[in-house]
């Protein structure tokens, strides 16, 4: 028996090293497909139901049918990090159009094909939970929502790497990105809120961002906790003069944003209600109730 990780491939275990798809797939050839992110904190599956639940809305819209029940997807989460005996990890849920010919007609894609990757998480280099992180915001907007909307959570991520291009040519940890209008959507793969004057402000989805299951704990936690929540579009003034500002997302969590542009955001510390909500958003990953077990 190898020590290699083990690939879930439609229904097949594959080591690393031979987990292989064709260079026929639509995924590989068009970005044709659809995935999710997903983390496993102490043996804990942290909201698989919501994951699961997103990636057949997003398969729903672009017309792609997953070849398994989410109950049967479930399942194959949990067998693959069995398997692979991992108790902490970072799952890559995805589900390609398969295999057709070199046309871009999805019909000539008989088959949907359904990966799962489970590994080992990275933990996040440096203390930025403590310090917070740079930002610039990017040129390039967001893909708008009668085009190739970020709502979708997509296998075309190139609009996210054009942005992060931007961000390390810049010399920024991170890339914010703004929607048609000029106002702030979201990160390349994080939500964005910002605190003025004691309440947190969040752009709308309705103007491509994804609806991340991270940005809604905390908004239900700010609702908890007693603080104000709009929705509303952000413009690049407003987070330059925020008091605070921070990223929520299933890789990141919950991190403070210190620097925009070079504009410092507050006193440049992670502010009160930042590090309030990094609390208990840690609470909210410990308690096993919030995810499926392995
Ligand atoms: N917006 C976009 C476009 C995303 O892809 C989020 C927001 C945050 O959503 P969640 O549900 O995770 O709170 C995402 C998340 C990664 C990585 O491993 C993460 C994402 C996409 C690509 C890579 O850093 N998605």
């Amino acid at each position: 028996m190898s020590n290699e990780l083990q690939i879930y491939i439609d229904g097949e275990y594959y080591p690393k090293s031979q987990a292989k798809i064709s260079v026929y797939d639509h995924g590989f050839l068009y970005g044709d497909g659809v995935f999710e992110g997903i983390r496993v904190y102490n043996g804990v599956v942290f909201k698989l139901k919501e994951h699961v639940d997103r990636l057949y809305r997003s398969a729903h819209a672009i017309t792609l049918r997953i070849p398994l029940t989410k109950e049967e997807i479930i399942q194959a989460v949990i067998e693959t990090l069995r398997k692979n005996n991992l108790k902490d990890a970072y799952i890559r849920l995805v589900v390609s159009r398969g295999v057709g010919d070199l046309g871009l007609d999805p019909r000539k894609c008989p088959k949907a094909s359904v990966i799962i990757i489970t590994d080992s998480i990275s933990i996040r280099a440096g203390n930025a939970e403590e310090v917070g992180i740079t930002t610039m915001l990017s040129w390039v907007r967001r893909n708008p929502v009668d085009s190739t909307t970020h709502e979708i959570k997509s296998l075309n991520y190139l609009n996210s790497i054009l942005a992060k291009i931007e961000a390390n040519a810049y010399g920024a940890d991170e890339a914010i990105c703004l929607e048609s209008n000029g106002c702030i959507a979201e990160g390349v793969g994080e939500n964005v809120f910002i605190v003025k004057n004691g309440e947190l402000l969040t752009p709308p989805t309705s103007t491509g961002a994804l609806a991340g299951i991270t940005a809604d704990i905390v908004t239900k936690l700010a609702e908890k906790l007693g603080y104000k929540l709009t929705i509303a579009n952000l413009t690049p003034f407003m987070i330059f003069t925020a008091d605070e500002a921070f990223f929520t997302g299933t890789a990141m969590e919950v991190v403070p944003i210190r620097e925009v542009n070079k504009r410092q955001i507050g006193d440049g510390k992670p502010g009160p209600i930042t590090q309030k909500l990094i609390a208990e958003f840690q609470k909210v990953i410990e308690d096993p109730a919030n995810g499926v077990k392995i």
